[in-house]
């Protein structure tokens, strides 16, 4: 009988708490929260709940290939090494035929952990640039938005800071646990707490302003708080003066944003939007933290560019209590240098999809801002939170459907439910359909496994070792360790890229035989083996220094922060924010509709089939307003179906007196592990948010083409409950 207790980077969410695990015989049995007073609050009940998902009956244990028709869900089963040397062979041929850019990857990286850029190293080498992720709508995208301005993703100070600004994001006990915790702390220490939502969300309830925004109108709100700012001169003008760039420029377009049209636009009371922008401003260190509202809607760039001139231009920056530039770990070799983005050759960055029409995280950008982040950080590619050079997912579902402008026929998906992950699941489901190879590497029998060709079991994190670095957003490690065992056929995404590489002329680039020799090989920069540090440390934090940029300047191509983007004026979009309004309600489709407000007990399209989970929230349901549901004559309970004009989801209507009027709430992620076989694909098209929303143009941000899932027009009817969807799935 062994015992182990360890040290857990939970990655369930993409929050990442460090918990604590215990195994028995190679077993995991409990996860609890952390002994360190500092982290005892930490956990919610899906981390909790990781023995009965890493022990899960229907956990994939073997590799499996596909023996019936693509999506009919018939496997048989083969060895990883057979799985492997069929992969390889077919890859080769696919690029052989195509080129090496008609292979796709898929994965956002956060629930598999420990790919460290393996997957864009093995691509890089191979030739190709389209790589997409989930971070294309989420924290990724907010990365690549923030280098126009200032060049790095700045983390808010949240220890120090005395206002904290959240566009909708909404930080619950059971939802990004640590960030709630760190709000509320700060709450306590007298910190104002300002909330822009429609809905009363939780964080609303005890904000100190609450502004009720209309959805998808942040930007326009942004550019009202800094007319006010500018017209009672609250900025920082010396740093205004000394750092930044296109200051007049900026003026004159916030001067077309009076009050009384961002009151018009928003839906907000011009006294309330001038009191917020004063409390913002007057705080002596205030932090916009870090939301993906903002990254999921048509002015997605210029609200987030927004974001980040409110923080420059009220002298945020990189001091205490505002927003922290913190660079790279000097002790750890960041992703971004071990997937050898220089080793890709510019023609085929070119071919990225996306590098042309939508090239704002694409490698066009990535490119011209390698002098620059070279001079300041000490790297050309700063690949933060993975999302500066990525493809544009819609296109690259387009050509895997199309095969224009070129052909795309191989598509893995690594801990990424890609059917239902992006928008317009048709278009998606027609191009898996339209491919030659699919490998899915994951833990459950998913909508988008059911699709692969391959179906290659993947490990979970109390089975690796691991150091998290917050995938280089802010310079911190923390400890993960090992104690329990793997099924054989299960492996970890590190060793699927390595294990495919030996298969291929560049093997030699993948010298590291484990996940240890590479986490050796990643900290050999302090010196310490991965061994040294465990034994010595739970967790490292580089410490701050503050205002680096009076050494080093800015990493854009000015050295200042750009008001005024001289990166995107290049590339011929407005080097200055604006509001763009989204598409436009109708009498047929009168409502806005809105993905989101997430659901404690899963994270994303997981946990359904999880039955102390599920329980907490059986079914999926549609938000109304008590008024709309009078007027639309339905009761709280009933059936409803949501239409766009481009799909439609059946799910639960649940009346809120909290909702905004004329706005209606869908969530996300929904499929029915317990339909597997009754229904196609589990339910895949039930109750899924990305039915709805379409990726033509007038859905999509100008700069990067993401789609605007944050008040797209919709309307709600009611409808017969489901004869198969059950309250009691798992009793
Ligand atoms: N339509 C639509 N699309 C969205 C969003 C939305 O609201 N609507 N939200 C966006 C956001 S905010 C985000 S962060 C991204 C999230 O995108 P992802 O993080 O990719 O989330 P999922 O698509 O749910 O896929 C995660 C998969 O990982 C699997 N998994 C869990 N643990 C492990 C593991 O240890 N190893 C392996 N191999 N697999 C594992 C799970 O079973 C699950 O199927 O999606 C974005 N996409
Ligand atoms: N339990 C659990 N926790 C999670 C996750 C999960 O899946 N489950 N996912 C994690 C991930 S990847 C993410 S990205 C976060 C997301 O979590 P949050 O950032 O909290 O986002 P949501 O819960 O989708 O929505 C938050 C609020 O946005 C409001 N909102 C809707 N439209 C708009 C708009 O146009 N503007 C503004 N200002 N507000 C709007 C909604 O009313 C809602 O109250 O949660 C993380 N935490
Ligand atoms: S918030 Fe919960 S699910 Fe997310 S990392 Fe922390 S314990 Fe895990
Ligand atoms: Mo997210």
């Amino acid at each position: 009988m062994s015992a182990a207790n360890s040290y857990s980077v939970c990655s369930i969410c993409d929050i990442g708490c460090q918990l604590r695990s215990e195994a028995k015989d190679g077993k995991v049995q409990r996860v609890i929260a952390h002994d360190n007073p500092l982290l005892a609050k930490n956990i919610c009940y899906k981390g909790v709940a990781a023995p009965s998902i890493h022990n899960h009956p229907d956990r994939l244990r073997s590799p499996l290939k596909r023996v019936g028709a693509r999506g009919d869900d018939q496997w048989e089963e083969i060895s990883y090494e057979q799985a492997l040397q069929e992969i390889a062979e077919k890859l080769k041929s696919i690029i052989g035929r195509f080129g090496p850019e008609s292979f796709a990857v898929s994965t956002s990286g956060w629930n598999t952990q420990v790919t460290y850029g393996a997957d864009r190293r093995f691509m890089n080498l191979l030739g190709s640039p389209n790589w997409i992720s989930g971070v294309a709508l989420c924290a990724g995208n907010t990365a690549a938005v923030n280098k126009l301005t200032y060049g790095w993703f700045p983390m808010g100070d949240f220890s120090n800071t005395q206002c904290i600004v959240l566009f909708g994001h909404n930080p619950k006990k059971h939802s990004w646990t640590p960030i709630y915790n760190q709000i509320e702390a700060a709450r306590a220490r007298g910190a104002k707490v300002i909330v822009l939502d429609p809905r009363v969300s939780e964080q609303a309830e005890v904000a100190d302003l609450h502004l009720r925004l209309r959805a998808g109108t942040d930007a326009a709100m942004c550019l009202g708080w800094l007319k006010v700012i500018f017209d009672e001169e609250l900025y920082d003008k010396a740093f205004v003066r000394d750092w930044c760039t296109g200051f007049d420029e900026l003026k004159a377009r916030v001067d077309e944003y009076p009050l009384e049209r961002v009151e018009a636009i928003t839906g907000v009371d011009r006294t309330l939007i001038a009191e917020a922008a004063r409390v913002y401003a007057g705080a002596d260190g205030a932090i916009i933290p870090w939301t993906p509202i903002t990254d999921m809607q048509i002015s997605s760039t210029s609200a987030i560019r927004l974001h980040s001139i409110l923080r420059a231009v009220t002298g945020n920056l990189d001091v205490v209590g505002g927003e922290l530039l913190g660079g790279f770990h000097q002790g750890y070799i960041p992703e971004s240098e071990l997937a050898l983005h220089e080793v890709l050759p510019l023609e085929q960055k070119k071919k990225q999809l996306g590098y042309e029409s939508h090239p704002v995280y694409t490698y066009r950008v990535a490119e011209m801002l390698k002098e620059p982040t070279e001079r300041v950080w000490g790297y050309p590619y700063a690949d933060l939170v993975m999302g500066c050079h990525m493809a544009n997912p819609s296109e690259v579902f387009r050509a895997m459907a199309t095969e224009r402008p070129y052909p795309i026929k191989a598509f893995f998906a690594l801990g990424n439910n890609a059917l239902m992950s992006y928008p317009n699941q048709h278009q998606i489901l027609k191009a898996m359909m339209n491919q030659e190879l699919i490998v899915a590497h994951e833990i459950f029998m998913t909508p988008t496994a059911m699709l692969a060709d391959y179906v290659l079991p993947g490990d979970v994190f109390t089975e690796r070792n691991h150091l998290a670095d917050s995938w280089s957003w802010s310079p911190r490690l923390t400890l993960s360790q090992k104690t329990a065992e793997p099924a054989e056929g299960v492996s970890s995404s590190y060793d699927f890229w390595k294990d495919l590489a030996q298969h291929f002329d560049f093997s030699d680039q993948f010298p590291w035989a484990s996940i240890e020799d590479l986490l050796d090989h990643r900290l050999s920069r302090s010196g310490r083996t991965f061994k040294e540090f465990s034994d010595t440390a739970f967790m490292e934090v580089q410490p701050p220094e503050f205002r680096k940029y009076r050494k080093t300047g800015f990493a854009t191509p000015s050295g200042k922060v750009e008001l005024a983007s001289s990166i995107l004026a290049d590339l011929g979009f407005d080097p200055l924010p604006y509001f763009r309004e989204g598409p436009a309600l109708s009498k047929d489709y009168p409502y806005a509709v809105f993905s989101g407000v997430r659901e404690d007990p899963f994270f994303q399209t997981g946990q359904r089939n999880i039955p102390e989970l599920r329980a907490r929230c059986p079914l999926p349901q549609i938000f109304i307003h008590p008024e709309d549901a009078e007027r639309e004559g339905l009761h709280d309970g009933d059936w409803v179906a949501l239409e766009t004009a481009y799909g439609e989801v059946r799910a639960e209507l649940a009346i809120k007196s909290g909702m905004k009027e004329g706005h209606l709430r869908v969530p996300h992620g929904w499929w029915y592990p317990e339909l597997r076989g009754q229904e196609a694909l589990s339910g895949a098209f039930i109750s899924s948010d990305a039915v709805l929303c379409s990726d033509d143009d007038e859905f999509l941000d100008l700069e990067q083409g993401i789609p605007h899932f944050k008040g797209y027009p919709g309307r709600v009817k009611k409808i017969e409950k489901p004869h198969n969807l059950s309250a009691k799935p798992y009793e």
